[in-house]
């Protein structure tokens, strides 16, 4: 990164402010950099540019001029691929061979794939019947929605705001980024690359800062933001759209989960329990789509939950450059609430399986927000540790009996965004699965991504889907005109 301080982007312009909060590494909690939070007069500033850009050059681009410019991104992000998987590492501490495989290609691919996509869009059009028997034409046009607020979390930096960023941008939206206050240097990068690719001036503005009281809320409250998407947590997702409402901005929200995966007895027991330690502890349990509620149909019970604990205990815990597959929590901050519900599973009468507690390294990671890898079993349907998005690697196991009580059991939650069904028997997965109340259901596998596919949650998961042409048309306001032959 050319600097030490992560400024903001505002109209073409790298700005510093006169406020700064420090990123923290959360492998050993060391000084990354400082970060200059845009204060109400930047965000204004960033909205105002992304206003004009909607008027000026970017307004003239035609679709293909546009997918041309994303078609760069991409090409820049791949070309500067170390330093944003360095960046990447240096904000989360996640393992390299994610952020290598996962997280900087995902960024890359985002604007590839919403390049070709908008390429290949189609206006629709309708031709009726009138009294006079001369008929009309009904031509739909798809017009950009205007100023868009992207604001996203600190678990998949890059890949998240990317997605929403890219399909914004193909749909000829500027927009106004706010990445989260613990992973800023990705999307600063992202800035320079937007700028070293000739992107219009004000088509893409960043800005640092926090929620409430700061940059987050001054961008949802801003008259000439036209719409929001938003990925975190379900209460934040609450708050933005109170102060959205006056304005009845169009939103569209990515937010929590407290999934489950149903093993059935039938399953590839160790496929199913190689899936389950991914979809548990990946990314250190990080993941909205991790499961965190894992049932096992009674006899394959005992084996599964020994089996899953011994691969568990067999994670490594580490630095990414020394190869660990497992870092740290985001910050010591969530490493507390994680810990909080480590006290309260006892509380509720949970069996701690294995982890349950903090590592102890004896070096300066001792310093960071490292925890173990955590699996419970005996809590109650209703304990707070079965209802909760928790947000680490832990998971409770149940043992369940049929078919009904286990999609009972899925379904018995405030959320719905994911599930994961295990078994070999292809009729039964397919009925579970239609019934599961959730935005996708993995089927012998999880977190396998089609991105022409609807992505989304019901419930306090989130409202609406991305993905393919739905975020195409969320990023779009259509016009409907009536030609009258
Ligand atoms: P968060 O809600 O705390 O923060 C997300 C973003 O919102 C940050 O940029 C933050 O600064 C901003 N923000 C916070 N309060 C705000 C306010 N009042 N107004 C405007 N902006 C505000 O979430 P997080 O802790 O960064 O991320 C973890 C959460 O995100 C988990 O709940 C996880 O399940 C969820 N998540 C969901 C998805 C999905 O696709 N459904 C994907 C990733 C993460
Ligand atoms: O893969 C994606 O497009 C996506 N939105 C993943 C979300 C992961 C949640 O943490």
């Amino acid at each position: 990164m050319s600097t030490t301080r992560l400024k903001n982007y505002i109209g073409g312009q790298f700005e510093d402010s006169d406020k700064h909060f420090s990123n923290i590494r959360p492998v050993d909690g060391t000084l990354i950099c400082e970060v200059a939070e845009a204060s109400k007069d930047q965000v204004d500033a960033a909205v105002e540019a992304a206003k004009e850009a909607m008027s000026g050059q970017w307004a003239s681009f035609s679709v293909a001029e546009r997918c041309d410019m994303l078609d760069k991104v991409a090409d820049e992000i791949e070309r500067r691929f170390d330093d944003f998987v360095a960046a990447e590492i240096a904000d989360t501490g996640k393992a390299h061979v994610q952020v290598k495989n996962i997280d900087i290609p995902r960024g890359a691919a985002n604007f590839r794939f919403f390049a070709n996509l908008a390429r290949e869009q189609q206006e629709k059009s309708w031709t009726m019947d009138t009294t006079d028997g001369q008929g009309a034409t009904n031509h739909i046009v798809n017009k950009p929605i205007g100023v868009v607020a992207v604001i996203s979390p600190w678990n998949l930096p890059l890949l998240l705001m990317t997605w929403k960023v890219a399909p914004a941008l193909a749909a000829g939206n500027a927009v106004v980024v706010k990445p989260s206050e613990e992973t800023p240097s990705t999307a600063t990068l992202l800035a320079e690359v937007m700028d070293d690719v000739g992107m219009p001036k004000g088509v893409f503005n960043l800005v640092h800062g926090f929620g409430p009281g700061s940059t987050g809320e001054f961008m949802v409250e801003h008259p000439h933001v036209d719409a929001i998407t938003f990925t975190g947590e379900s209460r934040t997702g609450t708050a933005i759209m109170k102060n959205a409402a006056d304005r009845l901005k169009p939103v569209s929200f990515e937010l929590g989960g407290k999934n489950a995966a149903i093993i059935f007895a039938d399953a590839d027991f160790e496929k199913a329990v190689a899936g389950t330690i991914r979809s548990a502890f990946s990314n250190c349990g990080q993941v909205c789509l991790c499961s965190e509620r894992v049932y096992v149909e009674r006899p394959l019970f005992d084996k599964f939950v020994k089996a899953l604990a011994q691969k568990a205990e067999k994670i490594k815990i580490g630095r990414p450059e020394e190869g660990a597959d497992m870092g740290p929590l985001i910050s010591r901050e969530h490493r507390e609430k994680v810990l909080s519900y480590f006290k309260l599973a006892t509380e509720e009468g949970a069996t701690v399986i294995t982890g349950g507690e903090v590592p102890n390294f004896g070096d300066a990671r001792d310093e960071g927000a490292f925890i173990k890898p955590t699996i419970w079993t005996g809590l109650s349907e209703d304990a707070r540790c079965v209802r909760e998005e928790i947000f680490g690697p832990v998971c409770h196991i149940a043992p369940f009996d049929d078919e009904a009580e286990v999609i009972g059991y899925a379904n018995n939650s405030d959320y719905g965004l994911a599930a994961a069904v295990w078994t070999q028997d292809m009729d039964k997965a397919a009925r579970v699965a239609r019934q599961m109340e959730v935005g996708i259901c993995w089927i012998n596998d999880w977190f396998l991504r089609d991105l022409r596919t609807p992505f989304g949650g019901v419930k306090l998961s989130g409202i609406g889907r991305e993905g393919g042409i739905h975020s195409l048309e969320f990023y779009s306001e259509p016009l409907t005109i009536c030609v009258k032959h």
